[in-house]
């Protein structure tokens, strides 16, 4: 089995998602979606029981910012569950197909684990003075002019989607959106499952905002019924407060994804960020039951 109790480099997690494509070729796919700033590979794993495509889809996107670790490592583990363990890929694809992109940013998390632990955008040269951009303000809906300079870790960059990792995503959700019923984007830290808007004042409710919580509580419901944790649910700009640009929004807004939602998982270290290694296999089981819960909905209600 693959070791879930370090973090994987990059390259760990490309070549593992690769094996998995040749060592199940009916139940993943490996997709290049286009290339990092540092012309690394971007990439998202189809999966499913056979015939992707023909099944309501769960998106999951990890790895937007660089520092916040414990993102790819949890979605890593789901590939895994969902792909390798006979139990789990039974009763998760059986009415679902999933498509997940594991390492959204690999540039910044590269640097992170090398450079500046607490690096959080793309890597990207924007102008000769300064590098880097914000991906999770840089999507086009609610977007707005930095009010931040470049350098900033919030920069939302020149332009919505002028970052290569943030267009890539978009694209692919553009090209699938018909069939996806859900988009979850994980980050870290605060035991939080929020739900737009997150661009406008308290309250400004989406119009599913009643569904939206229940699907919210499936998440923490079995997160606590296996550890004890509890996660809050709600409305972004409530419980966290707003951002402009935010993939959330975007993917509600306009690509009109019916439930959208940031996860923000546990706080760990002296940062928070730096959750540590010698406890990433529990989280990362306790999460799958998040993750699960999840699937099971969606494959049961559409
Ligand atoms: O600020 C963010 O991008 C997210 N929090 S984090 O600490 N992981 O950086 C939260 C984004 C929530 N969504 C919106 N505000 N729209
Ligand atoms: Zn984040």
């Amino acid at each position: 089995d693959p070791n879930f109790n370090i973090y994987w480099s990059s390259d760990q997690m490309e070549t593992y998602s690769r094996s998995l494509a040749q060592r199940f070729p009916n139940r993943v796919q490996f997709e290049v979606i286009g290339r990092s700033a540092q012309n690394r590979i971007l990439y998202a794993l189809k999966i499913s029981n056979g015939g992707f495509g023909n099944k309501p889809l769960i998106f999951i996107e990890g790895g937007c910012h660089a520092r916040e670790w414990v993102s790819q490592a949890t979605v890593m583990y789901l590939i895994h569950r969902l792909v390798e363990d006979p139990v789990a890929s039974n009763e998760l694809l059986e009415n679902a197909d999933w498509i997940i992109t594991p390492n959204l940013n690999p540039d910044g998390y590269e640097f992170s684990r090398t450079n500046n632990r607490l690096w959080r955008q793309n890597r990207r040269q924007v102008n000769p003075n300064c590098v880097g951009v914000d991906l999770n303000r840089n999507f086009a809906f609610s977007w707005r002019t930095a009010t931040v300079a470049c350098g900033s870790q919030t920069f939302s960059g020149p332009s919505p989607f002028s970052e290569p990792e943030s267009h890539a995503i978009n694209d692919l959700m553009s090209r699938y959106r018909q069939n996806i019923k859900i988009y979850l984007t994980v980050h870290s830290f605060g035991d939080m499952v929020l739900f737009p808007w997150g661009f406008q004042g308290s309250p400004g409710l989406i119009g599913n905002h009643e569904y939206h919580h229940q699907v919210g509580l499936l998440w923490r419901n079995a997160i606590q019924a296996q550890t004890g944790k509890v996660y809050a649910v709600g409305n972004v700009a409530q419980l966290l407060g707003n951002a402009f640009g935010a993939s959330d929004d975007h993917m509600a807004g306009n690509q009109n994804v019916n439930l959208v939602y940031t996860l923000e998982l546990s706080r760990g270290g002296l940062t928070g960020f730096d959750f540590p290694e010698s406890q990433i296999g529990n989280l990362v089981r306790e999460t799958f039951h998040g993750y699960r819960a999840i699937g099971l909905h969606i494959g049961r209600n559409y």
